[in-house]
């Protein structure tokens, strides 16, 4: 017999192209059987939907509570490193005025490294961010206080950046609950991994966030 459930994401309308796009993924550390899981549902769904391998950067936080901070950092640094990649007309003068007025300065400590030789990774901006992280309830109001503010803090980093912020926490009551959402479960059924899921958002999302930004509807 069928599953006659009715919840869940069904297949988006089109098929959209991962090929163009940046994605970066940070995830917690805590929980990390389940993470781990989840982190590998999401990056084979990305590269499912052509996202190039070295287009995936993957960064870590010790736990959720750190998502939407590194999600913040994280986009701004891939605008940092594109804008060094590719400075425009303007910022090149700038550049070579500053390098005047700063002659006589010390070397920065950590000055911008040329690409690898052979590597075709992007350093465009970030076109979406995947914050992966898993909450378990214990037995204090810690979960509590950390689900909602992870929740908030990444629908604020996506609204104050533009740039979209996929929500791939978990927030489960029992490790079961958790392992079953990551298609790890104990019993006969292992669950969905919905990491899948958060793959598939992301392409969607930075497909359509990025012909919005050019006025294509
Ligand atoms: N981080 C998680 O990602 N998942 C958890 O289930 C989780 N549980 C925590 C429970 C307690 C009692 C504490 C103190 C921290 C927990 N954290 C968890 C870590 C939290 O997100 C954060 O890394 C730390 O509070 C440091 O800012």
């Amino acid at each position: 017999m069928s599953d006659p459930t009715i919840k869940g994401l069904p297949p988006p309308p089109v098929k959209y192209d991962g090929s163009p796009f940046r994605i970066a993924i940070v995830h917690a550390r805590w929980n990390d059987a389940i993470i781990g899981a989840l982190l590998e549902g999401t990056v084979n769904k990305l590269k499912e939907q052509g996202v190039k391998e070295e287009n995936i950067v993957i960064k870590t936080v010790p736990g959720s509570y750190e998502l939407p901070f590194a999600c913040q950092k994280l986009i701004e640094a891939g605008k940092t490193q594109s804008s060094n990649a590719a400075p425009s007309m303007l910022a090149s003068t700038t550049n070579l005025l500053s390098l005047i007025d700063n002659a006589a300065s010390a070397p920065s400590a950590n000055p911008p490294q040329p690409a690898q030789s052979g590597t075709t990774a992007s350093t465009a901006p970030f076109d979406a961010v995947i914050a992966i992280g898993c909450l378990i309830k214990g037995s204090t109001m810690h979960f509590e206080y950390i689900c909602d503010a992870v929740t908030n803090g990444l629908m604020r980093v996506q609204l104050d950046t533009g740039v979209p912020v996929i929500f791939g926490v978990l927030t489960v009551l029992t490790d079961d609950q958790g392992l079953e959402r990551a298609g790890i479960g104990r019993k006969e059924t292992k669950g969905h991994n919905h990491g899948e899921d958060w793959g598939l958002a992301a392409v969607e999302l930075a497909a359509q966030a990025s012909d919005w930004q050019k006025g294509i509807l």
